[in-house]
């Protein structure tokens, strides 16, 4: 055995520069470096979606000078690299001292101490040209033909995804952007809703397909401005078949990544109304009309149609839900997503067993409004693939508020509300950047 020392360094990156190669080779020169190079999956979640596959990375890396082995990395921890490897030194930026990967440095020292491995840290300097770089990475998402498909890489890689609601700009950018810290990972919603209640009531109009499909492409453009994530559309009944072709062509040319249709007719007024609301469903023979047409129209393989079904909102029983998912699923339907308004989550429960026993592949989708004690992982469990948090900003931002507005009346000035609701001046002047 030679005694040439062992190194390991994870790479996330999909723009390789200089302030990558400069620690690539002091890491080479300590001994023989083994890369490991972050999963799609995992770059994706910490990070932003990688522009490169794993794979076309793993290539990349194989090729640098000082790179001895490549290896795939599941997870952004070290622990297995490192339990297999056992490498003398663990390279890395100092930038991970703070931060969400923090907790990912303890782990790796905790492992490096086990067998007495070091940890070599090199200053992380900032550049401004290398930070161009990223965001003119990161900008390339926003492009439909990359943005389209991601819904569906999305769904296959990870199982289940999240949407958050977004209903212009600014929520669009949360929907984007929040982000909280878990174990040394990132957790962030995978996608944007552009729900018909929240599109509806910002623009202080009742949810009754008043609000029309050129007034909600501009919020969908609003929002896809300053967004990158793949975004799903509320298409409401999708209007005629005849006009819901063309809906869809638009839709799919401009990057959205899915509509969802729900299987009323008439006017339609909002599910969690019930069946207190004079609403009627759609017959299953024309629905399945307008999906079929729907997907014929389709240009591309990414964009999906999911069909919802609004028999448990109606009172129309289990049996008419199931019914109707499996002809919707026939018909072209490439989710199904079944809707309840109780508080309650056992028909939902119900349908998705009895749905998933006989179909393993189409994609199930849940808006847990109503029934919002139901943890992700449960869902996953219950073969549910996306969960969409349809109205959360609006709900939240608007009684927020409405307090501001009541404070300031009542104090006659405005000092009592900006101390206790409102964000600095300074910080909102600068919340968006001039690019
Ligand atoms: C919406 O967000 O507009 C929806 C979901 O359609 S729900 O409000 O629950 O009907
Ligand atoms: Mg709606």
């Amino acid at each position: 055995m030679s005694g040439k020392k062992t190194v390991f360094m994870s790479i996330g990156t999909d723009v390789i520069h200089g302030g990558h190669m400069e620690i690539i080779r002091r890491a080479a020169g300590l001994g023989e470096l083994t890369v490991g190079v972050l999963t799609d999956e995992v770059v994706a979640a910490y990070k932003r979606h990688p522009l490169l596959t794993c794979q076309e990375r793993m290539k990349i890396a194989m090729g640098l000078k000082g790179v001895a082995n490549v290896i795939r990395q599941d997870e952004i921890g070290y622990a297995a690299p490192l339990r297999v490897l056992r490498p003398d030194y663990v390279v890395h930026g100092d930038d991970w001292r703070e931060g969400f990967q923090k907790p990912v440095r303890e782990e790796c020292l905790r492992l490096l101490a086990e067998y007495g491995g070091e940890l070599v840290e090199y200053p992380y300097s900032h550049n401004q040209e290398y930070d161009r770089l990223e965001a003119a990475a990161r900008s390339q998402l926003s492009i439909p033909d990359l943005r389209r498909g991601r819904l569906k890489w999305l769904m296959e890689t990870k199982g289940l995804i999240t949407c958050m609601e977004a209903h212009n700009g600014l929520t669009g950018l949360i929907a984007e952007k929040a982000a909280v810290m878990e174990n040394g990972a990132i957790r962030q919603f995978d996608g944007m809703w552009v729900s018909s209640l929240c599109d509806s009531t910002i623009k202080g109009k009742p949810d009754i397909e008043l609000v029309d499909f050129s007034s909600r492409m501009n919020t969908v453009n609003e929002i896809m401005e300053v967004t990158t994530k793949p975004m799903i559309l509320d298409g409401d009944t999708g209007g005629l078949t005849e006009h819901f072709v063309y809906t869809v062509r638009t839709l799919e040319r401009i990057g959205v990544s899915a509509v969802i249709i729900e299987d009323k007719i008439g006017l339609k007024r909002n599910s969690l109304f019930g069946a207190e609301a004079n609403q009627q469903q759609d017959s299953i023979e024309n629905f399945c009309h307008k999906i079929s047409a729907g997907k014929r129209a389709l240009k591309t393989r990414e964009f999906m149609i999911v069909a919802r079904i609004e028999s448990l909102i109606l009172e129309q029983g289990m049996e008419d839900a199931l019914a109707r998912a499996f002809a919707y699923v026939e018909a072209g339907a490439g989710g199904i997503m079944i809707h309840s308004r109780r508080k309650e989550p056992e028909e939902v429960f119900e349908f998705c067993r009895r749905f998933r026993a006989r179909n393993s592949h189409t994609a199930l989708v849940v808006v847990p409004t109503a029934f919002n004690t139901v943890v992700e992982e449960e869902w996953r469990r219950r073969g549910v693939n996306v969960v969409i948090y349809a109205n959360h900003l609006i709900r939240s931002g608007y009684p927020a508020m409405w307090r501001t507005a009541e404070t300031i009346l009542r104090c006659r000035r405005a000092k009592e509300a900006d101390e206790a609701y409102c964000m600095p001046i300074k910080e909102i002047l600068t919340l968006i950047p001039e690019e």
